[in-house]
């Protein structure tokens, strides 16, 4: 069960028909495939094995996507990376996974050129940086490739395919390792649910190195047979054209992304006749947009639910007028969950408590940590964090309700407060700080930190911290509101009361 050859057997099945249009270029099935295996070639050149790290820090583009695949092939592990990173991130990310080969393009580069020079056992390779090339002999330093196909994927099952970073309960990001069983299993769930034919045309406007975009939407394509309009970033008024004039039948993007489209929606007007699905997921679709959607464009989003560490778990269904708001759905074929108490207990259906899942979805760990891997087990079950319902007068219809650890969820990515409060506190004139959410319109979250400095009359300012911050947390993480107190609110037992503060802002 290795992925890259379930892709490869549809690539021969699906053949010259159009699987990616970007960039002005068509790429057929086969010539993906074909992409693939140069880039698997490359890859060996470059004496990569099984097991091995190969870390991606591109721009969205083809290649990107070819050598995830190649890495696949050769049974390597894709560590996937977010371009817009600091220095401190990815330096972190590439000596944590032990990545044994960075493909990135110069001017991404240039940003952790010092940093990395240290990583002995690191190669670099360099693409053009166009992101669409479909020969790794542009690749700088890849000599000649060889011509014979070097696919033969000895990784599969248990093995990892991808390790993708999560932010971290504890400050540090931990890097969540994927198998070829995850993917390949909630790949086959999700096109059966979804109802995902080679009639499909998928506009794909999300990133490529998170699940939902590379996972959901890319693997599942191409497994369907489906073509793929893809756009570099998302744009609304594009996103709304591209809707009509290439005939899109499915989207997939998160809240900010509906919310966003609403915004243009009057001005646009896309003719949605071909139109068969709009997906959301990575963040809670609120209540108001779901109708709000309903409502302007005719078309009921259908919301799911995962995560990095167990892919997708839920759905709704596919009959519209089965999604519910508020809803997440039922579980995929092959995952189960259960609501437990605090206490470890099964509760009734009806009564909240937190969601734990199991099944061929569910990660293997993070990776080398293996203390923080066990503590979110629990007898075989993954405990997901989120807290939720199962509506017994609905076939057990889930329903998640807030979550049971500290996390904001900005625009579909996921920020552990931990993580932004160490990077605030390593200002020598910041004394303390409590990172919280407080809600958004456009975000849904927005990330917002109280802090208290070290001497009150400190020359400190937001403007300040905000770019001392930005040396170590891409922007995303960093907070867009700074509050400056003379102490932070605690309770009786010393503990930051985080909920005052979000009162207090809010
Ligand atoms: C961008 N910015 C954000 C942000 N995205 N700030 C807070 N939250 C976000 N989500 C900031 C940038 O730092 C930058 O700030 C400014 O906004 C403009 O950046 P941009 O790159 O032009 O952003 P934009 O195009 O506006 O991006 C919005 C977005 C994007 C919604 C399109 O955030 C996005 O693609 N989100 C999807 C994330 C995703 O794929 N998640 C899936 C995780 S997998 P400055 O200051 O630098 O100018 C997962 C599992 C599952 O969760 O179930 O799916």
């Amino acid at each position: 069960m290795n992925l890259a050859k379930i892709l490869s057997e549809s690539a021969v099945v699906f053949g010259e028909k159009a699987a990616v249009l970007f960039s002005g270029r068509t790429y057929s099935f086969l010539d993906i495939d074909r992409s693939a295996a140069q880039y698997a070639c490359l890859l060996k050149q470059k004496g990569i094995e099984k097991g091995d790290r190969v870390a991606i820090l591109l721009p969205k583009g083809m290649e990107f996507l070819f050598i995830h695949l190649a890495n696949l092939c050769i049974g390597a592990m894709t560590v996937p990376l977010n371009p817009a990173y600091t220095a401190d991130e990815i330096t972190y990310f590439l000596s944590d996974s032990g990545a044994s080969l960075l493909v990135t393009e110069q001017e991404l580069f240039a940003k952790i050129d010092m940093p990395i020079r240290k990583m002995k056992n690191l190669q670099t390779i360099f693409t053009n940086g166009k992101g669409q090339d479909s020969s790794p002999s542009l690749i700088s330093g890849a000599g000649k490739i060889k011509a014979e196909d070097p696919r033969d994927y000895p990784a599969g099952g248990d093995d990892g395919a991808m390790i993708c970073y999560t932010s971290g309960t504890t400050g540090r990001s931990k890097g969540a390792v994927i198998t070829h069983r995850n993917l390949v299993s909630n790949m086959k769930a999700l096109q059966e649910t979804w109802g995902w034919t080679e009639a499909d045309r998928l506009l794909h406007v999300l990133p490529l190195f998170h699940v939902h975009g590379l996972v959901v939407a890319m693997h599942g394509a191409l497994h369907a047979g489906s073509t793929v309009v893809m756009h570099e970033k998302f744009d609304p008024v594009r996103t709304l054209k591209t809707l009509e004039q290439e005939k899109i039948t499915l989207f997939m993007g998160v809240p900010t992304i509906y919310h966003r489209l609403l915004h243009h929606w009057e001005t646009e007007r896309p003719d949605l006749r071909a139109m068969r699905l709009f997906i959301s997921g990575s963040a809670p679709l609120s209540d108001h947009l779901f109708m709000e959607f309903e409502e302007k464009t005719g078309f009921r989003i259908l919301e799911r639910y995962g995560m990095t560490e167990a892919q997708m778990i839920t759905s709704n269904p596919l009959n519209p007028d089965r999604r519910a708001p508020g809803s997440v759905g039922y579980p995929l074929l092959g995952v189960s969950i259960k609501i437990f108490s605090p206490e470890g207990k099964a509760v009734k259906a009806g009564e909240v408590g937190e969601v734990w899942v199991k099944g061929d979805n569910v990660f293997k760990g993070y990776w080398n940590m293996p203390q923080k891997t066990a503590e979110c087990f629990q007898e075989g079950w993954l405990q997901s964090g989120d807290l939720g319902y199962q509506d017994p007068e609905d076939d057990l219809r889930l329903y998640l309700v807030g979550r049971s650890k500290e996390l904001i969820i900005s625009g579909g990515y996921n920020i552990y407060p931990k993580e932004v409060e160490s990077a605030l506190e390593k200002h020598r004139a910041v004394n303390e700080t409590a990172v919280f959410g407080l809600p958004d319109e456009d975000f849904g979250e927005k990330v917002c930190a109280a802090v208290v400095l070290k001497q009150e009359n400190s020359s400190l300012d937001a403007e300040e911290l905000a770019v001392f911050t930005r040396k170590y947390l891409t922007g995303y993480k960093c907070p867009k509101k700074l509050f400056f107190l003379k102490s932070l609110p605690r309770n009786a037992m010393g503990k930051i009361e985080k909920e005052r503060l979000r009162k207090m802002f809010s």
